[in-house]
């Protein structure tokens, strides 16, 4: 499917759904509420339903009254668009929201993404759903304000480490100067997203350094983080975000890893690499997903099982 005729079937439809993945990130934040502003500006009645409430450092993008948390929300709608999302996994509970209709859109730029709605369309070359939503909004012919424009700066901004990642291309930036023209505040934005931090978070980081692991000459960092430091931190969830650049910066790693206990017996990880091992490869193993250079998934079993497993998969890529 190309964008025009992803576009044909928005707009024969009313009232449209909109889902982030589950933890959802700023290119799933920014991505959602642009194109939600965009299709309410159509007359479309909207709703971005996501799993839980926008993160602290996003709190400050235009808040669209479309906005709900209740996963368990039962509504009719025409139709369901998923953002960023690779997997029906990533859709946590609000699988059910999707599949209360055969009308489904996917829009993504995950190379692991398994193409599970009715209409598909995948850009694994765009560094962000925000790159896409933004020729979306163009095609739509719907004007971008400033609030949109911080949405989709946001977007792109995080996906790209703020535009320090391999995946920033000249298309990156030219979408980024026609949202800058629109006035985007970049130095808020900066400030808010990428340079504002919470005491709990520093303490978190500070146990989590601790735990520190280089293994294959210094090219495999590792990082594990317990529920116990995290309520030592008096942390929460998202506090957790960005740990696994840590490991990731020191000179000499190729790949890192943070290994995060969930519940009992089950642990998230988040991989991150720096120029060519295909972390988004490993995660896929372990049933996750993501892209070349940022990935994750869930394992179950124990911290040291986990690591194990996480850590022989990669050194047969080194
Ligand atoms: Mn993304």
């Amino acid at each position: 499917m190309n964008l025009v005729e992803i576009i044909s079937v928005i707009k024969d439809c009313n009232s449209i759904a909109i889902l982030p993945h589950v933890q959802a990130d700023g290119d799933a934040w920014g991505s959602c509420l642009a194109l939600g502003t965009a299709l309410k500006k159509l007359n479309k009645s909207v709703k971005i339903i996501s799993e839980e409430i926008i993160p602290r450092i996003y709190n400050f993008l235009p808040l669209e009254d479309s906005l709900i948390y209740d996963e368990n929300a039962h509504y009719h709608f025409d139709l369901v668009i998923a953002l960023d999302t690779g997997d029906t996994g990533r859709l946590g509970n609000r699988i059910k929201v999707f599949g209360s209709t055969e009308n489904t859109v996917n829009i993504d730029h995950h190379g692991t993404n398994t193409g599970f709605a009715r209409y598909n369309y995948l850009d694994a070359e765009a560094a962000a759903t925000g790159e896409i939503v933004y020729e979306l909004i163009n095609i739509l012919n719907v004007e971008i304000d400033t609030n949109m424009a911080t949405c989709l700066y946001v977007a792109i901004a995080t996906d790209t480490g703020c535009f320090k990642f391999n995946n920033t291309t000249s298309k990156t930036h030219e979408i980024v100067s026609a949202l800058v023209k629109k006035g985007v505040n970049v130095a808020e934005v900066a400030q808010r997203v990428f340079d504002s931090t919470t005491k709990e978070r520093v303490m978190l980081m500070g146990y989590a350094i601790n735990t520190l692991e280089l293994f294959e000459e210094g090219r495999l960092a590792f990082i594990s983080i317990t529920n116990e430091m995290i309520k030592a931190a008096s942390a929460k969830e998202e506090d957790c975000d960005g740990i696994v650049n840590i490991g990731r910066n020191i000179e000499g790693v190729e790949s890192s890893v943070v290994i995060r206990e969930k519940s009992q017996g089950e642990y998230k990880v988040n991989l991150r690499s720096k120029s060519y091992l295909d972390v988004g490869q490993v995660a896929f193993k372990f049933g996750g997903g993501g892209h070349k250079m940022a990935a994750g998934c869930t394992i179950k079993g124990d911290m040291d099982s986990v690591k194990k497993s996480v850590y022989e998969e990669l050194k047969r890529l080194l």
